[in-house]
């Protein structure tokens, strides 16, 4: 998945400068911070100096225990000497905002999102790897070699995160598996990282899904189910209660359903909404979500849009319906 002449591209860019600051996306999950701390390491390891920037929010609850690494304050740099590596992301506004701040160094980019879009001298991205982890992981192998205990831990977590506990892989993993193996034998434990990722759930999270469940709305023959968090939801339970994985695993294995849309308010511009789908595996929603500016994988695609809950369900809805009917006879279905 990463060749020599990747590791080449990222070799001759690291070469030219000497300070890094290593950023990915606002509202970060596990695979993007465990993916920048292992490329802070690496970079220190080949005599750079590593900066590692997130914009926050840290809401999931398994990304508090990595907050302290980061900073939001972008350091002042000597613009010469050094450069901007992003990770699990290729937009920079999908930074938050730290976008403008490291704007104006050369960046170069490592992601695994399907819409990614950057130049290809400057960048590794596999829209077929499950996590930027596993691509950094590589490049670290090839450069470094061994990965350190602390490293696999972290490199393993984030693994774990994006890929749904290997829940998402399918029968083209063998060399993930190979790779998650390598991890283990690094130090990396699969039982206690369940544990850190499943656990520490606060009660309030567990009556957050109750409310999601009495909303629910199926549409489309029972093949979509939306479901609006409403202003005073948001603000009763807040967004740390906010436990969105959980509430597509239990939508998801409900018989015929193919897709959940999530809206909401973001929590920090309410007068814009922020929408999520979710699919089973045949039915691609980023592709409804690129219609309309957004983007993602096949089965988690997201947007953001100006506009109220109301209005963004609407339109959303107006380009699903499309998807949904197209998909009325698919094979797939009996
Ligand atoms: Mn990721």
């Amino acid at each position: 998945m990463v060749c020599e002449n990747d590791i080449k591209k990222f070799t001759n860019f690291v070469s030219c400068y000497n300070n890094f600051i290593i950023v990915g996306h606002k509202g970060p999950d596990g695979d993007c911070l465990c993916s920048t701390i292992a490329l802070a390491d690496l970079l220190n390891r080949m005599g750079k100096q590593a900066f590692l920037v997130s914009a926050g929010p840290f809401v999931k609850e398994e990304t508090l225990i990595f907050e302290k690494h980061f900073t939001s304050e972008v350091p002042d740099l000597d613009k010469n000497d050094s450069a901007v590596i992003i990770a699990d992301c290729s937009e920079l506004h999908r930074l938050g905002n730290v976008a403008d701040s490291v704007a104006d160094y050369p960046r170069f980019i490592i992601d695994h999102h399907k819409t990614a879009d950057a130049s290809e001298d400057f960048s590794i991205i596999r829209p077929k790897s499950p996590a930027t982890c596993f691509l950094v992981q590589l490049i670290y192998e090839k450069i470094v070699g061994k990965i350190p205990e602390n490293i696999a831990k972290v490199l393993f977590f984030g693994l774990c995160t994006d890929s749904g506990f290997f829940r998402y892989l399918e029968d083209d993993s063998g060399p993930i598996f190979e790779a998650a193996s390598r991890l283990v034998q690094s130090g990396a434990n699969p039982k206690r990282t369940y544990g850190i990722i499943s656990s520490g759930k606060p009660a309030e999270s567990r009556k957050w899904l109750g409310e999601m469940f009495s909303r629910m709305e199926f549409l489309f023959d029972d093949k979509l189910i939306c479901i609006c968090e409403e202003e005073d939801v948001a603000k009763r339970f807040g967004s740390n209660n906010r436990d969105t994985a959980t509430l597509y695993d239990q939508l998801l294995c409900i018989k015929g359903v193919e897709a959940v849309l999530f809206i909401r308010q973001d929590d920090r511009e309410p007068s814009i909404s922020v929408s999520s789908f979710r699919s089973v595996e045949h039915f691609d929603v980023s592709a409804i979500a690129a219609e309309l500016g957004g983007g993602g994988h096949k089965n988690a695609a997201g947007l953001s849009l100006n506009c109220t809950i109301e209005e963004a369900k609407s339109r959303i809805l107006n380009v699903a319906k499309d998807f949904f009917d197209k998909n009325r006879n698919s094979p797939l279905k009996s």
